[in-house]
């Protein structure tokens, strides 16, 4: 299977190796691939490396299985809204080739080719997004991230090339410590990066002037769902007048919150936050783990996507032009 686990700047999908479904799901549900970015990519390539495989020779047939296992992939994970868009955006090509009556081999070119469209957009989006990112960070920054966002990690990437001289602070990010991840994409790539326990994001915040954040989902209004933590940040961020930016693909935009939808924050498993033993031992023991939450529009700055800045107030119209919503 061509995933790695989800070290920054490895890329998710390798040419020349075959993705299997029931990998690709098994890994995004267990968070070996994890990131909203990244687990759109495999969903993506998985859906491209089954059409290929599948040995259909029926029209109707290849159809329904294509869409079952977009169906399998969309069901992974919950809350990053960027798998079932990216499951979708290939889905679009595969129902079309379908209902204009293309034979079994048009069918397998719509998905594949519409599939690889992803991938390579969203990685062209990631390059854009740090560049334009960048552009807000000045000299001497001193910035905070939380959890391990690629979108957020390429702006800080691209304005330290750009020698702006910036100090990076980040959460560890309890319970999954995805933080690890980002203090060791950062110190690789020579920007000062200090890591601090997520309870500690008060004590240091007079020392930082901007928060960059990424995004699993974005809703209508703006509100940013992220990694359990980042409205605390933002809160916290709001109190003493720091700047929140959020970095993220338009793919991260949830077209459903427009017609009133919620987003579903995920819970996971209880041992992710306290040892079995010790939940086996006291029954009575209760443990909560939502692992995302929803930063509100007013807490938030500044998005950045790859087709340009965008206030949470803007995220409407924004949306209804990349959604072709009437
Ligand atoms: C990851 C997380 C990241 C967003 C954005 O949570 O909350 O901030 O997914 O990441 P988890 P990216 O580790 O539970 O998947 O910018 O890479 O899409």
């Amino acid at each position: 299977m061509s995933t790695t686990d989800a070290s920054v700047s490895v890329p998710i999908v390798q040419e020349g190796a075959s993705i299997e479904v029931d990998k690709a799901f098994i890994s995004i549900r267990e968070m070996r691939v994890h990131g909203a970015g990244r687990i759109a990519q495999l969903a993506a390539a998985a859906l491209r490396d089954f059409t290929e495989s599948c040995p259909s020779k029926d029209r109707d047939h290849l159809y329904k299985s294509i869409v079952e296992a977009g169906e399998k992939l969309k069901s992974a994970r919950p809350t990053a809204v960027s798998l079932p868009n990216a499951v979708n955006y290939v889905l679009l090509q595969t129902k079309e080739a379908y209902a204009n009556g293309s034979s079994v081999e048009g069918i397998r070119a719509a998905t594949m080719s519409s599939a690889e469209q992803f991938v390579k957009e969203s990685a062209q989006a990631m390059t854009r997004i740090g560049e334009i990112g960048a552009r807000r960070i000045r000299n001497g920054d001193t910035i905070l991230t939380h959890c391990n966002s690629e979108a957020a990690i390429s702006v800080l990437k691209t304005a330290h090339d750009q020698g702006k001289g910036i100090k990076v602070f980040n959460t560890e990010t309890r319970p999954k410590h995805q933080g690890h991840k980002t203090s060791v994409a950062l110190a690789k790539h020579g920007i000062d990066v200090t890591m601090i326990v997520d309870s500690a994001v008060r004590l240091f915040m007079d020392d930082i002037n901007k928060v960059v954040v990424g995004a699993d989902a974005i809703t209508v209004n703006g509100a940013v769902v992220n990694k359990i933590g980042t409205s605390q940040i933002a809160t916290l961020a709001h109190e003493s007048r720091v700047k929140v930016m959020v970095a993220a693909e338009t793919f991260k935009f949830d077209p459903q919150t427009i017609y009133g939808d919620l987003v579903e924050i995920e819970e996971r498993d209880p041992t992710e936050v306290c040892p079995k033993e010790i939940l086996d031992a006291y029954p009575a023991l209760k443990i909560k783990n939502p692992v995302f939450d929803i930063t509100p529009p007013e807490y938030i700055d500044l998005i950045i996507t790859e087709k340009g800045l965008v206030p949470p107030a803007g995220v409407y119209l924004m949306m209804k032009d990349l959604f072709n919503i009437q």
